[in-house]
């Protein structure tokens, strides 16, 4: 069977510290979509670790790390990642498989996803800039490369091919920016990727089912960032949603099992497009800092606000989560008052539905306030101890959403973890 966990936000809800506590009950860890621009934070012992194109189970001896055909992958990140978690020991020759199917990032991608934002200007999206939106495009425009193609002899004649056809892309735009170093590294990088394990990735994952194997596939970005299903434009190029586990590993619905659904306590958002709850006061800044809310990937600041349970109602429906695991809720200590978003109003009506296109009218949030708990729960680690006020919390977001908070996470270490 596969269990699933997924954002059900706008990304960087602790995905990773979540798929690393949960791996060692698992034997196949699988990413189904999404590539670099995700930015998985974990922790071994006290040492921090940001994955971006590697699997999160990686740490675990074991478990195996299967990268699927859903994903696009930039062959020199995954150099670069490879030599990181070697210092920890972990030789990915031995525990991580890739799909021949997975596409492939090339350097003129990163170029034509830095182009297209600038051309953008104002209503830019805010993307990585990883080249995820330019590779997705190709998959589906039927020209892209896949990691298949680097063991066949036709390989650089095809490269050049579409390099040609990026150049012109990139002409119209006026990019200028040399990109013969990316290309270097590119072509190094192939080399290594190479000496990994290619392999059919649908019969790899559905050969381990049938023995029994205990797969889980791991979200990138956030359910409100999917390509059909969030706020596009402003979105990632990928179906963040359980149902791209079907079609990024190969694997039938049935065959899925637990969708494990990942929540901060409060919102975040980084990147351009709507963002209903958003603080833009000192309130947002606080959940900022307290919070060190700081994009993964990129760096960037990321944009906070309260809880938005229109937003999670839909993410729940969308994925079937079956259960939720409440990250951050530790960040929540130091605030007097919480508000959680019940309905939006838009232009003088209340509705509890996202709407189809959120910026065509101001969305205004109806807030029910709490009492926060104004305690360290940090420290706590059984459900029993948890301040009454989280609880009052808890038990109203579980009334609206129809779905049950099991798990609170009030820190980032591996130990953080309460079982409600
Ligand atoms: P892209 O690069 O084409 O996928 O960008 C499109 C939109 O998707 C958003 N996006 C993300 N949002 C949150 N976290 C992501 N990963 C990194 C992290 C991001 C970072 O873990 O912090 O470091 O900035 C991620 N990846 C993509 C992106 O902001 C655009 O709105
Ligand atoms: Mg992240």
């Amino acid at each position: 069977m596969v269990d699933v966990i997924l954002g059900l936000q706008w990304g960087d809800e602790g995905k990773g510290k979540i798929v690393d506590y949960f791996a060692s009950q698992y034997d196949v860890i699988a990413r189904f979509q999404g590539g670099p621009n995700a930015g998985h934070t974990l922790y071994v012992g006290d040492k921090k670790i940001v994955l971006h194109q590697i699997p999160s189970g990686v740490f675990h001896e074991q478990t195996v790390n299967l990268i699927g055909n859903g994903v696009v992958l930039d062959p020199v990140t995954l150099r670069k990642e490879a030599d990181k978690v070697a210092a920890f020991g972990i030789d990915l020759k031995k525990n991580l498989f890739i799909s021949e199917r997975t596409h492939l990032i090339l350097p003129t991608h990163r170029a034509l996803d830095k182009a297209a934002e600038l051309s953008k200007g104002e209503s830019k999206i805010g993307s990585t800039l990883k080249g995820i939106g330019p590779a997705y495009m190709d998959k589906t425009g039927r020209n892209g490369l896949r990691v298949g193609d680097l063991l066949h002899k036709s390989f650089t004649t095809q490269y050049i091919k579409l390099r040609l056809k990026h150049q012109k892309l990139l002409d119209n735009y006026n990019f200028t920016e040399e990109i013969s170093e990316w290309e270097e590294e590119f072509f190094e990088a192939i080399e290594f990727l190479k000496s990994l394990n290619i392999v059919n990735g649908e019969y790899f994952i559905n050969d381990k089912i049938s023995a029994g194997k205990k797969v889980l596939a791991e979200g990138a970005q956030g359910s409100m960032l999917d390509i059909d299903f969030g706020t596009f434009p402003f979105v990632t190029s990928s179906n963040t949603i359980s149902a791209g586990v079907c079609n990024g590993l190969g694997v039938a619905p049935q065959k899925i099992k637990e969708v494990i659904g990942v929540s901060k306590a409060y919102c975040t958002r980084v990147g351009g497009g709507p963002f209903p709850t958003e603080l833009e006061d000192e309130t947002g800044e606080k959940l900022r800092k307290v919070g060190n809310e700081f994009g993964a990937t990129t760096g960037r600041p990321r944009r906070c606000g309260w809880m938005d349970l229109v937003a999670l109602k839909y993410a729940c429906m969308l994925n079937g989560v079956t259960q939720i695991v409440m990250t951050k809720a530790d960040v929540l200590d130091a605030f007097e008052e919480l508000n959680v978003c019940t309905a939006y109003e838009i232009a003088g009506r209340e509705t509890k539905e996202i709407p189809f296109q959120m910026t065509h009218a101001a969305i205004a949030p109806k807030y029910q306030s709490f009492k926060g708990w104004n305690c360290d729960s940090s420290s706590i680690k059984n459900a029993a101890n948890l301040p009454a006020e989280m609880k009052a919390y808890i038990q109203f977001i579980n009334g609206a959403l129809g779905a049950e908070v099991k798990y609170i996470s009030n820190g980032p270490g591996r130990d953080q973890l309460i079982k409600i």
